[in-house]
């Protein structure tokens, strides 16, 4: 009897396990190098909540967060080849792929948050985003970034002569580069996994980055110095690859882009929770933060420009972006 009992009781598990394996019929895999609980992370849950709804438990996003499949540079690559369905990244790594994804990243295109809100919810924003279907991805929605700025071991950075030779990490970009380098640093490409252990063993002095980022990665406990230069606001973007997406019916597609739209106003007010809390922690902790004047940063870092925004369409796209109220 208790065999028959647990027989039993096996059979209905199976079943249960097949009925959720059948309802389910799609579950797409999303990569994240940031950890659980970040605002990114969330939203792409919250995403796959809605599609669980709206499709009848057809549709699902599963997260790996933490960097779960790998660095960012490395996921890309993974999500052009169909290896990976859905990736949220910073536009950075982008801009060696897609030549677009350089303008919102350039150093002080944005005059504020709002500014940059206002130009990548409209079509600017779009046309950015449908840019990438040339290079296997399906450009989805943008996440908010805030704005980064330097931070170091070293000393309170000022102005552009306090950057002087001070090895700062970037993202692989060769625009963050060449941003970095015209400030008379010396800019050094690297995974986001790898600066913590970089700042402590002075491998690098500094990186730059946003306040939830500079608080979840604990840079802030071995880079003191915060110096409010928000000389980027490249945002985040939520993309597809075009391989998985190529196989999804047009309502699906709908479904997903929808669902993605309707995690923006989301994702911002965790956004905006998270910098605050995240300024408060670590000021608490002890970081310095120092405001910079800006406009020596701006000078400074002009000639980028002409270096990237080498085509008629980039420079157009650049006044338009200026032009937005
Ligand atoms: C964070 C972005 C993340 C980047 C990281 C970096 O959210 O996508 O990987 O910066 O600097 O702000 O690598």
């Amino acid at each position: 009897m208790a065999y028959l009992k647990s027989l039993l009781a096996g059979v209905a598990a199976a079943t249960l396990v097949a009925g959720t394996a059948m309802a389910q019929e799609i579950v797409l895999r999303s990569a994240d190098t940031h950890p659980d609980g970040y605002p990114t992370v969330e939203a792409v849950e919250y995403m796959s909540e809605l599609l669980m709804e709206r499709s009848g438990g057809r549709i699902a996003i599963e997260v790996f967060h933490s960097r779960q499949l790998g660095e960012e540079a490395d996921t890309i690559e993974q999500t052009q080849f169909g290896v990976i369905d859905m990736n949220r990244i910073n536009m950075a790594p982008l801009n060696n792929i897609i030549p677009q994804t350089s303008v919102p990243a350039l150093p002080f295109i944005f005059r504020s948050i709002e500014h940059m809100r206002t130009v990548m919810d409209g079509e600017i924003g779009q046309e950015i985003l449908d840019s990438f279907e040339d290079h296997d991805l399906v450009g989805l929605v943008y996440y908010d970034s805030g704005a980064r700025s330097f931070y170091n071991s070293k000393q309170p950075i000022t102005s552009p002569a306090d950057m002087d030779g001070l090895k700062i990490r970037v993202q692989q970009s060769d625009l963050f580069i060449a941003m970095i380098n015209a400030l008379g640093a010396n800019a050094t490409p690297m995974p986001f996994g790898e600066v913590y252990s970089g700042l402590q063993t002075g491998v690098i002095d500094g990186a730059e980055n946003n306040w939830p980022s500079y608080h979840s990665t604990n840079h802030y406990q071995v880079a003191t110095y915060y110096s409010l230069s928000q000389h980027s606001m490249s945002p985040e973007v939520l993309v597809m690859s075009k391989q998985s997406w190529d196989k999804l019916s047009a309502e699906d597609q709908e479904l997903i882009r929808q669902a993605a739209r309707d995690s923006v106003g989301r994702m911002r007010e965790l956004w905006d929770a998270r910098s605050a809390e995240s300024r408060a922690h670590v000021e608490a902790a002890g970081s310095e933060i120092n405001e910079v004047d800006k406009q020596p940063f701006i000078d400074a870092m002009a000639p980028v420009y002409e270096q990237f925004v080498t085509d008629e369409s980039l420079r157009e796209l650049v006044s338009r972006i200026q032009a937005v109220e």
